[in-house]
């Protein structure tokens, strides 16, 4: 994780008041103590303001219109493509295609790149750890162009087999396709070194940033990876938006995926030019107002800054893992907090994590439970479901430690009705 000893800490309580929705109480009039940033974030007063101001006040079709409103919305829609480009240092604002989320994006490459790129013997090298998006994509690709699909595996303490690289990157691999940081297991992975090992042997990276971008800072360039995919409903955004980086040379070289209107330069009855990026890969109306709530959250971030974000999410990590190695039956997947980001899943002896939950929520505590979306991954470790805390910058130590008295209490349920 990227943070600095140097960076002041972040005081959540100073953040709060921003998220209207942090304050409501649910059930019977409990505090809410949200922990479920990993599926989705909350909105601050300043993203859901953006997008109101839209609705009154600018909003028409973009990319359409020569009228002042369909101006005032290309004009904020393009604004909020520069912050994307300058968030994750892009080197041109072309290179950032607006998509629907994570899952849009990889289909994109898969669609687009795959389709015309993957032979059949090639071979696409994954995760054992991704999330069901970054990989059925690729089982679907495998399907229609002949490829075969490996992966890396995992440790027994949710890391990555770094030594089985050496056997799996050959100059059969065409991609490597693999999640920054994990949905279930919090590990932040080793990119960098996959990157440039991957591309030592020729193959292209995607990066699926969904749980990494909105929580360390990102630099493609840095990075070197060849497409970067993320969404802006876990970054404080709305839903209905995400982004898809790619390298120029690659998107350029890459036909439209989706064919509609906005993306071309000409149609004829028989035939079509597909546009310039970004155009080329946003057919149809794009997500304006969801686009432009993401350019405020990423205000919003910038103005935290992302090292805090990140320093504060690792206290938040470690207090979990005091809090929950207190409750005899919990046992957490995934390695020590030094290795991880604010993911944090865990099994209770003797009860399903959906039960688990169920507790958990009667305490005002929400939490995920389930497999979320990364069945391989849990089978991996002989489970079916797990139980998720996961961590933003509004969360406070005080609400991690609340995790405690309620899995006592969900034990103390559970463990009568079975007496
Ligand atoms: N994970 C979770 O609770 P979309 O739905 O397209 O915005 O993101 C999909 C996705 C892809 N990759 C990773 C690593 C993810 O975590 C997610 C979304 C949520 O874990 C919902 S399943």
């Amino acid at each position: 994780m990227l943070t600095t000893v140097d960076t002041p800490p972040l005081d959540p309580l100073l953040h709060r008041p921003d998220f209207p929705i942090l304050s409501r109480e649910v059930r019977s009039g409990v505090p809410l103590v949200y922990l479920d940033n990993a599926a989705s974030t909350q909105h601050p007063r300043q993203v859901i303001q953006s997008m109101v101001a839209c609705y009154e006040e600018h909003y028409a079709n973009v990319h359409r219109g020569i009228h002042q409103l369909a101006q005032e919305s290309d004009d904020l829609y393009n604004a909020a493509r520069e912050k994307v480009c300058r968030f994750i240092n892009a080197p041109t604002v072309e290179q950032c295609i607006f998509t629907y989320g994570t899952t849009s994006g990889i289909n994109v490459v898969a669609r687009s790149w795959g389709d015309a790129n993957i032979e059949p013997g090639d071979e696409i090298l994954l995760t054992e750890m991704e999330h069901h998006s970054n990989l059925v994509p690729w089982q679907q690709l495998a399907e229609r162009r002949g490829a075969v699909l490996r992966h890396i595996p995992l440790t027994d303490d949710g890391r990555l087999r770094m030594e089985s690289l050496d056997s799996l990157l050959t100059p059969r691999t065409k991609l490597v396709a693999l999640m920054s940081v994990s949905n279930v297991l919090g590990t932040i992975n080793p990119v960098d070194e996959i990157v440039r090992r991957a591309h030592a042997v020729g193959a292209l990276v995607l990066v699926d940033g969904a749980q990494s971008v909105p929580h360390q800072k990102t630099d493609v360039q840095a990075m070197d990876a060849d497409f970067l995919v993320f969404s802006g409903h876990k970054m404080l955004g709305p839903s209905g938006v995400g982004v898809l980086y790619g390298k120029r040379e690659l998107l350029d070289a890459m036909p439209p995926f989706l064919g509609g209107g906005s993306m071309i330069r000409r149609v004829m009855l028989d035939t079509f030019e597909p546009g310039e990026l970004p155009s080329k890969f946003e057919a149809g109306t794009p997500p304006i107002v969801s686009a432009i709530g993401l350019g405020a959250a990423i205000d919003y971030l910038d103005r935290i800054g992302l090292e805090a974000v990140g320093q504060h999410e690792r206290l938040l990590t470690e207090r979990a893992h005091k809090v929950l190695g207190e409750v005899e039956g919990v046992h957490i997947l995934g390695p020590e907090p030094q290795h991880k980001a604010g993911i944090v899943s865990f099994t209770l002896d003797r009860i399903h994590s959906h039960d688990v939950a169920e507790v958990l929520d009667r305490s005002g505590i929400a939490v995920r439970a389930g497999h979320h979306c990364a069945m391989p991954l849990h089978k991996r470790y002989g489970v079916s479901a797990t139980a998720r805390a996961s961590f933003y910058l509004y969360n406070t130590l005080e609400e991690v430690d609340r995790l405690g008295p309620a899995l006592e209490a969900a034990k103390r349920v559970f463990h009568r009705k079975r007496k």
